[in-house]
């Protein structure tokens, strides 16, 4: 890509609007205003969100991993209703029910955020499929960790995805840690994209530090699966903070850490349109200021929604054909009295 300064820009701007969401949602949990007890950042894998969305049309789908917001927010998502999702209110995508490890929302080819690792990965071959059968143009894109390369489930996805010739997209965001394991503890061999390449897919590794090297990889993919050419990307890069928010990552040293936070995609490209297109100071200024406009009153939204009424329990959460759940003390009435019955 040789994109123009106005694009660069724009590239710039997807990538700050989905670190400073993560700031603020960060600050939600520390006031406990966040649902569940669980919160992963993106900081710092935004050029592989940011890159690998770039080239991703109208009709596409994906899934993503447990830390998938800023996937999410690439892809169009209204950061209003996903803090509100976060926060499980009612104006949330899910209505509050999935939190942030299982947003969804199909209107923006959103398929499923999911906390199992690797769990999100198989439906982007049954969405591959469809387009396939359906003769549709559009591609599937599965955004995992690391840790999901030492999942089985995704060897099958990528088997069926080669020798179907699906219109499939495999992305590894490799952040080197699963929880506080090392990629080098879990797999004897970590170039993943070879392992891809076993399975007939292409298989590539790029910097996740160079967003522009990193859309110039997926549009080349991502065109090449609409042709029916299933891909693996490895995008490389380094979880700045712990795994999760409460996690202070006492597994790793200081050196290391100080040395990974150097790979900050962010400002990579700071430097980069400063130097190559002039970008000015102010010019940066007005764009985060209106960004973090757009996330303070994401964070008030989010705040003064409204749960989901205790009525509404159980819907979203079965398919509608289900009966609604039986309470626990008629279930347990039941089964002991057919129990008894059936003994006597
Ligand atoms: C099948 C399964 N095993 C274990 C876990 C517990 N677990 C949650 S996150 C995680 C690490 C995931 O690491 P990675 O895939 O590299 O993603 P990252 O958190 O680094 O983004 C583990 C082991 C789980 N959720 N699912």
């Amino acid at each position: 890509m040789r994109p123009t300064k106005e694009q660069s820009l724009e590239v710039y701007r997807r990538m700050r609007r989905i670190r400073t969401f993560e700031e603020r949602v960060g600050e939600l949990f520390v006031r406990q205003q966040t649902a569940g007890s669980m919160l992963h950042l993106s900081i710092a894998e935004e050029a592989a969100a940011v890159g690998v969305t770039y080239p991703m049309r109208e009709g596409d789908s994906f899934t993503t991993h447990h830390r998938g917001h800023g996937i999410f927010l690439a892809r169009g998502a209204d950061p209003k209703r996903m803090m509100a999702e976060i926060a499980g209110k009612a104006d949330g995508y899910c209505r509050g029910k999935g939190g942030s490890m299982h947003i969804a929302d199909r209107t923006l080819g959103h398929l499923g955020a999911n906390a199992i690792v690797g769990g999100g990965i198989p439906a982007v071959v049954g969405a591959g499929l469809s387009y396939k059968v359906l003769a549709k143009p559009n591609v599937s894109i599965a955004f995992f960790g690391d840790g999901a390369m030492q999942q089985g489930v995704l060897y099958e996805s990528m088997n069926l995805a080669a020798l179907w010739r699906l219109p499939v997209v495999f992305v590894c965001v490799n952040n080197q840690w699963g929880m506080g394991t090392r990629i080098d503890r879990a797999a004897a061999n970590t170039q993943f994209h070879e392992r891809a390449r076993t399975f007939g897919l292409e298989g590539h590794v790029v910097d996740g530090a160079d967003v522009f090297a990193v859309i110039d990889i997926a549009e080349r993919l991502v065109q090449g699966a609409r042709d029916g050419r299933a891909a693996y990307l490895s995008v490389e890069c380094y979880r700045y903070y712990g795994h999760a928010r409460m996690d202070k990552s006492p597994y790793r040293t200081p050196e290391e850490e100080a040395e990974g936070r150097k790979q900050d995609p962010i400002q990579r490209a700071i430097t980069r349109l400063r130097e190559k297109d002039g970008a000015t100071t102010g010019e940066f200024e007005a764009i985060d200021a209106a960004i973090a406009q757009e996330m303070d009153e994401a964070v008030e939204f989010a705040i003064n929604a409204a749960p989901p009424p205790v009525t509404d329990l159980f819907r979203d959460v079965y398919d509608d054909h289900e009966p609604a759940p039986e309470p626990l003390r008629k279930r347990l009435e039941r089964i002991l009295t057919t129990n008894l019955t059936a003994t006597n």
